[in-house]
Order: C-alpha cells, then sequence, then structure tokens
C-alpha cells in the first residue's frame, strides 16, 4: 500500500532502527540525519516516515507530511546556527539529478559558501 515501508529500502530501515544514524531531530511524522558522505560542514537528511519514492510522490499523496518535511529542514538550519548565513534544502529527483535512495529525503546543506547554478 502507498506509504508502507519497503523491505528493501535503506531510508524505511533507518526509520525503524535496523539500520543504525545519527539522528539529529524527529517528529511525528519525520526523521533528521547526518549524511554518510557530508557535503558541507551541516549535511543532514530530512526524510518522512512513510515511503514515497521521492518528494513529488510524497506531495501529491501526502502534502502536510510534505510540509512537514520543509518544516523540520528549516528546523535543522536553525538548531545548526546556518540560517543565517544561508542554507540549502535540495529535492534531488530522480537518477539523471543525482537521486540515488528512493525514499524521499530533502538535503540541507550549508555551512559554507554554496554556488549557483549547482552542478
Ligand atoms: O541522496 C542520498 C544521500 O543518502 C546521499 O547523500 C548519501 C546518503 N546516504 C546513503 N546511505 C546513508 C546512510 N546509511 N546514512 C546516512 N546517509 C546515507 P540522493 O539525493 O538520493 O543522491
Amino acid at each position: 500500500m502507498a506509504g508502507e515501508p519497503q523491505s528493501d529500502c535503506l531510508f524505511c530501515k533507518i526509520v525503524s532502527g535496523d539500520i543504525p544514524a545519527t539522528i539529529v531531530r524527529e517528529s511525528e511524522t519525520t526523521v533528521a540525519f547526518r549524511d554518510i558522505n557530508p557535503q558541507a560542514p551541516t549535511h543532514v537528511l530530512v526524510i518522512p516516515k512513510v515511503h514515497y519514492p521521492d518528494a513529488a510522490s510524497l506531495a501529491a499523496a501526502e502534502p502536510l507530511i510534505a510540509a512537514d518535511v520543509l518544516r523540520e529542514a528549516g528546523e535543522v538550519a536553525a538548531d545548526e546556527k546556518v540560517d543565517g548565513s544561508g542554507y540549502r534544502i535540495i529535492l534531488n529527483t530522480g537518477s539523471g539529478a543525482g537521486q540515488t535512495v528512493f525514499h524521499a529525503h530533502a538535503h540541507v546543506l550549508g555551512g559554507r559558501g554554496l554556488q549557483w547554478p549547482p552542478g
């Protein structure tokens, strides 16, 4: 069923605790944890506890949870004190855009200068 945990999904296993992660925030609907391969001094992933393959499908099915992900991303930036200098919320969507884990997630990147356009 849509949103149900997937047995072959890495991030569902982080939600269930079967795979460890450095969790920095948790809400009723989301988990935020440090990226295993950080690209900036702050690099945190915010994921919904429900399984959808990307942010757009999450937003279409569960718009309130998609909003929770964005709110939590902002809270991460405040917790990490990168909100003053500026930070980026990134939603890679599809393999051509660099998405490698097909469970919706928002990257929160900050703590260094960020170029535009991104590569
Ligand atoms: O981003 C997927 C991100 O997930 C990528 O930056 C690495 C990160 N990742 C992969 N495995 C883990 C674990 N086990 N813990 C923390 N972070 C992880 P994408 O947008 O799909 O390229």
